[in-house]
């Protein structure tokens, strides 16, 4: 019987008395240990009646537990759906009906206001926390070791939901080949080997700490530094026991802020990587002034994990993510006609290859929209190839946020303002922020008379909406720049609120 992710990445740590794991608290888990912990865990999700093909929807803290679900969840064949730990519970609602998950596991901590969304979404509700606490770690301690299930190539292995522009989010079908192949191709690109100790400081629900992060490594046999979360003292003081960090932008300006962040800190690490949003070229500067280090950028997405590098041993240039991975094909077209244009002009960076996902989940119309008869999926990036054939992402075409490497689709943001008592329309636009790269600011058109206030307006989507989600800052304006169309103009809104999070103003 095969399962190629988990024979690939799971199967080979068996019997392993390596550490795999180092753990906050300064303790390890051994590979073989680790291992076994995920084979109890497809045993834990098998004795909770999830069969091959079913969904487990997971909003836990990061812990090797939670690592080693994945793993379990591989193992059981079982649909793996990871969920921000920001999100509110009537956004969790959403993905747990939506994607008919079986099993929501969550935090301890919100054990209570999850209860009556997996109630009624009919879905079992289990628990597991930050120390490896709650119903489903004793579940794990109680279930055998399973063995993994036979699996195809293009079975799924992963349900990651991202926002859509209508504001109703997408389920991105993820197969095991999509993973593999993807986890493959990037431990040779960045030639991780087992000497690698990688200091994983991303979040492990969404595709880059969960999959980049964990599936190179575990391919190649190094090890990882888990950390909870990005906290600077923590990565400092780690740093010094890593060979590589993959990070968002902001890991690295946080860095840089640091005084204590030195060439020599950093002198014997091999690689520092960065993707998720941009990485300004004055960060790539500075860093490599600092360290001597060139960070090396790539490009990637939930629908279609990395496709484009900067090379490992070339010019990793500032301001590109490099030139397409092994396998994978990057195409640069006319938006409203499909054909290619020539190099160096923009247009649509469309994307094919093993890497990209099967379509959307119950939602065939947006798959045919995003996804062509040919193979290629149109990314929303607007892009072009320079002369030596770096891509260069250069905009936008979706009314996208990323805040901090953090998606944030502003009608998601204005459906629930425009509800709100006092406000006629609202626009949500992302500005410079000098921490989060992006941040979400809205800016309101109070109705006749009314005066909302930022306090009110923020108590409403409180419950409603993550937090990272929820504006910065709220401005007030008479009425909303608009086109002849009649469309809200919001470059001339980015433009008038540019400076609002620097030289000065509040963040
Ligand atoms: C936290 N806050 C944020 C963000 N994160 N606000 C805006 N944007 C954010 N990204 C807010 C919190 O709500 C809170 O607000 C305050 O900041 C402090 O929260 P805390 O959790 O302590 O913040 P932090 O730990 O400093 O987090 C910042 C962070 C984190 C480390 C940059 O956001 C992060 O880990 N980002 C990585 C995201 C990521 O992995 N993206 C990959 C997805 P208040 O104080 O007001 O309550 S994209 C992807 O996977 C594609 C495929 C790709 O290409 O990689
Ligand atoms: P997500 O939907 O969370 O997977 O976010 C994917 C989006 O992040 C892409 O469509 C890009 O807009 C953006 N992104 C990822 N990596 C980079 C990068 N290196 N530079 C600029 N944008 C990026």
């Amino acid at each position: 019987m095969t399962n190629p992710l988990h024979d690939a990445l799971y199967a080979p740590l068996a019997g392993q008395g390596r550490d795999l794991l180092h753990l906050p608290g300064g303790g390890t888990v051994s590979a073989g240990d680790f291992h076994a912990m995920a084979a109890r865990a497809a045993g834990a999700l098998m004795a909770a009646g999830l069969e091959p093909g079913d969904r487990v929807a997971v909003q836990v803290p990061k812990s090797a537990e939670a690592l080693a679900l994945i793993g379990g969840a591989i193992g059981a064949g079982v649909v793996f759906l990871p969920l921000n730990t920001a999100y509110t519970a009537q956004e969790v609602a959403y993905f747990v009906t939506d994607s008919g998950a079986k099993l929501l596991i969550a935090d301890p901590a919100r054990a209570e206001a999850l209860a009556p969304v997996a109630q009624a979404a009919g879905a079992r509700l289990m628990t597991l926390g930050a120390a490896g606490d709650g119903t489903f770690a004793e579940a794990m301690a109680a279930a055998p070791e399973a063995a993994a299930v036979a699996r195809r190539p293009d079975d799924l292995a992963g349900l990651l939901y991202t926002s859509g522009t209508t504001g109703r989010s997408k389920g991105a079908m993820l197969t095991q080949d999509n993973l593999l192949s993807n986890a493959q191709v990037l431990a040779e690109a960045w030639r991780f080997t087992d000497r690698d100790v990688l200091l994983h400081a991303l979040p492990v629900f969404h595709t880059h700490g969960l999959f980049v992060a964990t599936n190179t490594v575990l391919l190649t046999g190094g090890a990882m530094i888990l950390h909870p979360g990005f906290d600077l003292d923590a990565v400092i003081a780690d740093l010094p026991r890593a060979t590589a960090m993959m990070g968002v932008p902001t890991f690295y300006t946080r860095l840089l802020d640091d005084p204590r962040f030195t060439r020599d800190l950093v002198a014997h690490m091999r690689l520092f990587t960065s993707g998720s949003a941009p990485l300004l070229a004055e960060t790539h500067a500075a860093f490599a002034a600092r360290t001597g280090h060139r960070i090396l950028e790539r490009y990637g997405m939930t629908e279609t994990n990395m496709n484009t590098s900067n090379p490992y041993a070339g010019d990793r240039r500032a301001g590109t993510v490099g030139f397409a991975l092994p396998g994978v094909e990057v195409t640069v077209t006319d938006p409203d006609t499909g054909t290619e244009r020539p190099q160096g002009e923009t247009g649509m960076i469309e994307v094919r290859g093993p890497n990209v996902f099967a379509g959307y989940w119950n939602m065939p119309d947006k798959t045919a929209e995003e996804k062509r008869p040919n193979g290629f999926f149109i990314t929303g990036d607007l892009g072009r190839f320079d002369a030596d054939g770096y891509l260069h992402i250069v905009g936008r075409a979706k009314d996208l946020i990323i805040s901090g490497g953090y998606n944030v689709y502003p009608k998601e943001v204005e459906l629930l303002l425009d509800e709100a008592p006092g406000v006629l329309e609202s626009a949500v636009i992302g500005v410079p922020h000098p921490d989060f790269g992006e941040a979400v600011l809205a800016v309101i058109v109070p109705a006749a008379g009314a005066e909302p206030d930022a306090a009110t307006l923020q108590g409403l989507l409180r419950d409603r909406l993550a937090r990272y989600k929820q504006p910065k800052a709220f401005e007030v304006l008479p009425a909303l720049p608009r086109n002849t169309m009649g469309k809200v103009q919001k470059a001339d809104l980015r433009a008038r609120f540019a400076q609002r999070f620097t030289n000065g103003g509040t963040a």
